[in-house]
């Protein structure tokens, strides 16, 4: 017996000491160098497995470092399997002619960096699920500095390995993101994969369904940035809302053991200051001061210079207020009517997402032609150009986040993922004085659980950023139609036309949000709707629409600015029909219901503006008329490739004529 447990104590020290050799040797072992990567690839993606981003550097096309855009070898993998062993992650290629491989970059698909991958290659217009990009790069290492690698946007989610081992994850197709990379760059030539999917699931935001397509890919600039050890990581500049006599600013300072000196200029004002970081590295400032104000006539910027240490970042930063006062918005304390149009991220002329300044300069230059003072950016965040150069141009932004339709309203994760949205668009864009408006959603249908979510998204806004307005375009639901059909409508159609035909909104968002945003489209769904199902024939129901819509009150439970913040018809360009024939997707009939439509609006109450549905035709897989709509949504007032559509004169025509009766730009 003794004997026994003496073999079984003996073999139990061998296994242990043997177990004990090999983690040795698995962690300080010298390696067949494939081995290692194996393992350091392994043990990477145990640890960094969901390990978000760090806190976002502002400005970053402004800091020291190179873009990384360009072509990129890239790899369609549908059922995402390039991750297993990190086979794609690493790169792996085989050595000899008798290893096994089924997986290469080499000398297949390439992708233009930044750009969607839809409008790259026929195979992924409509495609839904992983990619691969590679990119290598050389690297020298700078002293006393450290490297970020940022991403303007990836859509949906980005998985990032640098040189074989896993950095961490994005969620989100919108907004920037950086990890950094300081220690983790070799000298010499570098490898970055990046695993792009765009699939996404019914808790994500937006949902797998939207009105538009879901352009994938490493969609914006990716840049390596260099900044001091020590820096301004970000800031927050603008008018004291309690006090427009001041400007108020923080700076924000990363990277200091202790205090740290930080001196903010604004020469054109002749002003210069020096603060000190307090323990969570935030400096503040105050100035008696009084710029000239930024707004659509006058956007007036100033640059304003940040220094810490060796750090010196500057920005341009105009000045203004917004607010509302009862149904109206006021901007630098005057009422202002928003002439907007609503816009997606395409560039026109079937290049896809907006990912250069030309693009966003041709797409800008037609909301500018329209007359417009405004433009509604549905429904995502654009790219941060876009939105410098909309405030370079005088235009007033309304920015928003893809809370789009019917999300998981009772997911915790859902909501998570929704302020984790937020933060990033505030974030980005807090200094840019041309966004008036924070959306939290679009057409989000009423229950209880989605009037909680909304609220916590509203509440979230405010607390991030005090200074703007909130607001969210709601849908006409049930309880605005089903009255306004019973009792005028329907009626009408019957041959009795009540003098006025309120459109009551009962949407208790209304209550949290600061401007009641309404989407509607009476010359288009609505009466196409009862034509379809109902009793009479579309061309009557659209008549009788048509021919009392300027009988139409929006009405509102609580005294807010009304925002009409969609409306419209679709048209494909060339398809020609009497006007009286009253055509789907004429030109004429298109125009028709702009006129109807600014006709009513003209002599609604409490109307603050009107940002109709939508500047330019835009991809749509839910557009499924092969011969007249082929996958594009047709309601755009230009066509892809900008041949603008009658509606456009109606709508420029009705936005120079308030131009001149208000004054302004
Ligand atoms: C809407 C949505 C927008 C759609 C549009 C349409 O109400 O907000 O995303 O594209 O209608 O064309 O139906």
């Amino acid at each position: 017996m003794r004997r026994l447990y003496e073999i079984i104590a003996f073999g139990a020290l061998v296994l242990g000491a043997a177990s004990l050799a090999l983690t040795v040797y698995l962690w300080v072992g010298d390696w067949p160098q494939r081995t290692k990567e194996l393992v350091d690839y392994q043990r990477s993606a145990a640890e960094n497995a969901g390990r978000p981003p760090e806190p976002l550097v502002s400005a970053a096309s402004t800091r020291a470092g190179e873009s990384l855009a360009g072509t990129w070898p890239a790899v369609i993998d549908p059922y995402g399997r390039g991750a297993i062993a990190g086979i794609a992650p690493r790169d792996v290629r085989p050595e000899t002619p008798s290893d096994l491989a089924e997986f290469s970059f080499d000398d297949g698909l390439t992708l233009e960096v930044p750009g969607d991958w839809n409008s790259q290659d026929p195979r992924l217009v409509f495609y839904t699920g992983t990619v691969w990009y590679k990119r290598t790069f050389e690297h020298r290492m700078g002293t006393g500095k450290r490297t970020y690698l940022w991403f303007g946007a990836a859509h949906y989610r980005a998985t990032v390995y640098l040189n074989g081992r896993l950095l961490g994850e994005h969620e989100g197709g919108f907004s920037p993101f950086n990890f950094e990379v300081t220690g983790r760059l070799r000298s010499g030539e570098n490898l970055l994969v990046v695993r792009v999917d765009n699939d996404k699931l019914d808790g994500d935001v937006p949902t797998p369904t939207t009105d538009w397509l879901n352009y994938g890919g490493l969609t914006r600039d990716v840049r390596l940035l260099q900044v001091p050890r020590v820096f301004v990581r970000t800031w927050r500049i603008g008018l004291d809302p309690e006090d427009p006599g001041r400007i108020v600013a923080e700076v924000v300072v990363d990277g200091a053991g202790g205090p740290e000196d930080v001196s903010l200029s604004i020469p054109e004002l002749g002003l210069e200051a020096t603060g000190r970081t307090n323990a969570e590295g935030i400096a503040r400032f105050a100035f008696d001061a009084g710029p000239e104000r930024w707004s659509p006539d006058h956007p007036r910027l100033y640059r304003v210079e940040m220094r810490t240490g060796e750090d010196v970042v500057s920005d341009q930063v105009g000045f203004r207020t917004v607010a509302v006062r009862g149904r109206e918005i006021l901007l630098n304390g005057e009422p202002i009517f928003l002439r907007g149009v609503s816009i997606h991220d395409e560039a026109g002329h079937g290049e896809g997402r907006v990912h250069s300044l030309v693009q966003a300069q041709r797409i800008l230059g037609w909301a500018r032609d329209l007359g417009c003072n405004f433009v509604r950016l549905s429904h995502y965040p654009h790219p941060e150009e876009t939105v410098r150069l909309a405030e370079r141009m005088g235009l007033l932004v309304w920015s928003e986040i893809p809370v789009y339709w019917n999300v998981a309203f009772e997911s915790e994760r859902t909501l998570a993922v929704a302020k984790q949205q937020l933060s990033e668009m505030i974030e980005r864009d807090r200094n840019r004085a041309a966004v008036i408006i924070w959306s939290i959603g679009n057409e989000t249908p009423e229950t209880e659980a989605r009037h909680r979510f909304m609220t916590a998204l509203a509440e979230h806004t405010r607390a991030e950023d005090p200074t703007r307005l909130v607001s969210a375009a709601l849908l006409t639901g049930q309880e605005a139609l089903l009255p306004f059909v019973t009792r005028y409508y329907l009626p009408a159609l019957a041959g009795i036309v009540r003098e006025v035909w309120p459109f009551r909104i009962h949407d208790p968002l209304v209550d949290v949000v600061d401007v009641a945003a309404v989407n509607e489209y009476f010359g288009w769904y609505y009466s196409g709707a009862i034509g379809f199902l109902g009793p009479v024939s579309s061309h009557r129901a659209r008549r009788v629409m048509l021919d009392n819509m300027h009988r139409i009150r929006i009405e509102l439970d609580a005294e807010k600015p009304l925002l009409v913040s969609e409306l419209g018809a679709g048209a494909r360009v060339g398809l020609h029909a009497p006007e009286e024939e009253l055509a789907a997707f004429s030109e004429e009939y298109q125009a028709l219901v702009y006129r109807r439509q600014l006709d009513m609006l003209e002599r609604q109450e409490g109307l603050a503006g009107i940002s109709p549905w939508v500047l330019k035709d835009f991809r749509s897989p839910m557009r499924m008329h092969q011969s007249v709509q082929g996958y594009w949504n047709l309601k755009g007032l230009v066509a892809d490739d900008g041949t603008r559509k009658p509606a456009f004169a109606v709508l420029r025509d009705w936005y120079l004529s308030r131009r001149e009766r208000e004054g302004g730009a």
